[in-house]
């Protein structure tokens, strides 16, 4: 069986972010869910070898270029693989270094937001509104300028830009703690941002 892409270990333990993300969430989250991605990502390049040596963002960031064969899978899985590998590393333990909001980036939301409470009720509001499973997303648009959109699904949203926050709002990623109570889930994502990697410092 190909093994092309791997799944990547958390840079903290599963427990790292109680009592927000509850460790059960956070393990079956990675060892199931993102491994299924990866799994099945796997397998649908099994058979096409002149993708196997491509990055994930560069068959993401061009599916019209990706066959139409295994397009969808790519789509489904190669998206569900990068944004689990990416919220994995914009997350940090509560009151650890990468948690608190820098000056620096407390100008940055600021600017482009008004307050951080804006950029916050913004935020969740999208997030919020999103129907059925997908992702809310902070990103940098071509311009420069910090935009919050939302994908279906496990798209990404390279087309709008380049994503530098992104919370996973399937209920796999908070159903066994927060149920229906998505706007809790939500309040309690924002106690675990890792500040320093989104804003950069
Ligand atoms: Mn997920």
């Amino acid at each position: 069986m190909l093994i092309m892409h791997t799944l990547p270990p958390l840079p903290y333990s599963y427990d790292a972010l109680e009592p927000y993300i509850d460790e059960q969430t956070m393990r079956i989250h990675h060892v199931k869910h993102h491994q299924g991605y990866v799994d099945k990502l796997n397998a649908a390049l099994e058979e096409f070898p002149e993708l196997q040596n491509k990055k994930l963002e560069e068959l993401l960031g061009n599916l019209n270029a990706v066959p139409e064969a295994v397009r969808t899978a790519v789509r489904n899985h190669g998206g569900g693989h990068w944004n689990h590998s990416f919220f994995w590393q914009i997350l940090a333990p509560v009151n650890s270094q990468g948690s608190t909001l820098t000056e620096k980036g407390r100008t940055l939301l600021e600017k482009n937001f008004g307050r951080v409470e804006d950029f916050q009720t913004q935020f969740k509001n999208t997030a919020l509104g999103l129907f059925g499973s997908g992702w809310a997303w902070l990103i940098k648009r071509v311009d420069g300028a910090l935009a919050i959109t939302s994908t279906a699904n496990q798209d990404t949203p390279f087309d709008q830009g380049q994503p530098i926050l992104g919370l996973d709002v399937w209920e796999h990623a908070y159903y066994l703690k927060y149920q229906n109570r998505r706007a809790d889930y939500i309040d309690a994502f924002f106690k675990v941002i890792n500040w320093r990697k989104v804003l950069m410092g």
